[in-house]
């Protein structure tokens, strides 16, 4: 019940960006740089930290890039440590081309916590807080089989190549496929570049291509949202069937007319307010945890209206 109430508690405390505190003498000062600006993962990921350095007394910066691009997150990551934060929370865009700028950070003595995604290089983040993606992407494939009753052509829509929780998204679900799923036929993945528009041209091509597909998963929200806008759009709905990772409004509402069979809920908000959790212990000098799975609840149309899943549901 105490853990239920805190995750209300998280989830309410978000309103018109309340957490931001004014830069006091010696508070700790944390920075959070978000995959992604303006979107409701990432936003709830920045309403959990808020709400966690408010509760600890902590400054703390949000910001993020317009597209989920390194060439424009770079810049921003930059003037972050020229701005000297005590910490840096960061989900990166890139497993490669992120590793300069945030090597630069590390220099400058910069406590680095990874938040949702992370770099290839492993000296890079002394915590790592995520979803297990490759388990993630497993459940897809168990879902996405029980749906098309284990056989037929299956698609995944991905963002880029060299994102990692969506690149472990797609290995998970490739190997269970592989490992128990023999019924089912992988068609591969493309890439929408985390575009709306360019998902739901990838779906349509897709099914002009391939008129018996019998389903896709969609690795994240936007992936999801222009997929399923597509099956809609071209009357597919229950021939194509769909699972998609996140749960943001748009993905309920297809839950809800029947376009998607089931989504992924991730926890932004607990992963953030971790984040500044471990954050702070790092500055502190104290013991931090390297690597902090957090949860995942398979939603769908059965269970979307209980109370435990409606509170895992991202925010509008
Ligand atoms: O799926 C999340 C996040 O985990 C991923 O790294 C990027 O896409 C999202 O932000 C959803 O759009």
């Amino acid at each position: 019940a105490m853990a239920a109430l805190a995750a209300m508690l998280l989830i309410t405390s978000c309103g018109s960006g309340g957490g931001d505190t004014g830069g006091g003498g010696d508070r700790i000062r944390v920075a959070l740089v978000q995959g992604l600006a303006g979107e409701e993962f990432y936003e709830t990921m920045a309403c959990g930290a808020r709400a966690k350095a408010k509760e600890l007394g902590v400054d703390l910066d949000v910001q993020g890039p317009q597209k989920f691009d390194p060439t424009l997150q770079t810049p921003i990551v930059n003037s972050v440590v020229a701005g000297a934060p005590d910490a840096l929370l960061i989900a990166p865009t890139d497993v490669k081309a992120m590793i300069a700028p945030l090597t630069q950070a590390k220099q400058q003595n910069i406590k680095i916590i990874l938040v949702d995604t992370v770099v290839e290089d492993p000296t890079i983040g002394l915590s790592r807080i995520s979803t297990d993606n490759l388990k993630g992407g497993a459940a897809a494939a168990e879902a996405l089989s029980e749906q098309v009753g284990g056989k037929g052509k299956v698609l995944v829509i991905s963002t880029d190549p060299g994102v990692s929780t969506v690149d472990a998204r797609i290995k998970g679900f490739a190997d269970e496929i592989k490992a128990s799923h023999p019924g089912l036929t992988y068609v591969g993945v493309q890439y929408s570049h985390n575009d709306v528009g360019e998902a739901s041209r990838i779906m349509n091509a897709a099914l002009a291509k391939d008129a018996d597909l019998a389903g896709v998963f969609a690795t994240n929200l936007n992936s999801a949202t222009g997929a399923g806008t597509a099956l809609q759009q071209a009357g597919k709905l229950g021939k194509v069937k769909m699972v998609g990772f996140d749960a943001g409004p748009a993905q309920v509402k297809q839950l809800k007319d029947g376009v998607v069979q089931a989504l992924i809920a991730q926890l932004p908000a607990d992963i953030g307010a971790k984040g500044v959790e471990q954050a702070v212990a790092a500055v502190k000098g104290q013991e931090v945890t390297p690597s902090i799975p957090t949860d995942a609840t398979i939603v769908t149309a059965a269970n979307v209206d209980r109370p435990e899943v409606q509170k895992v549901l991202y925010k509008a």
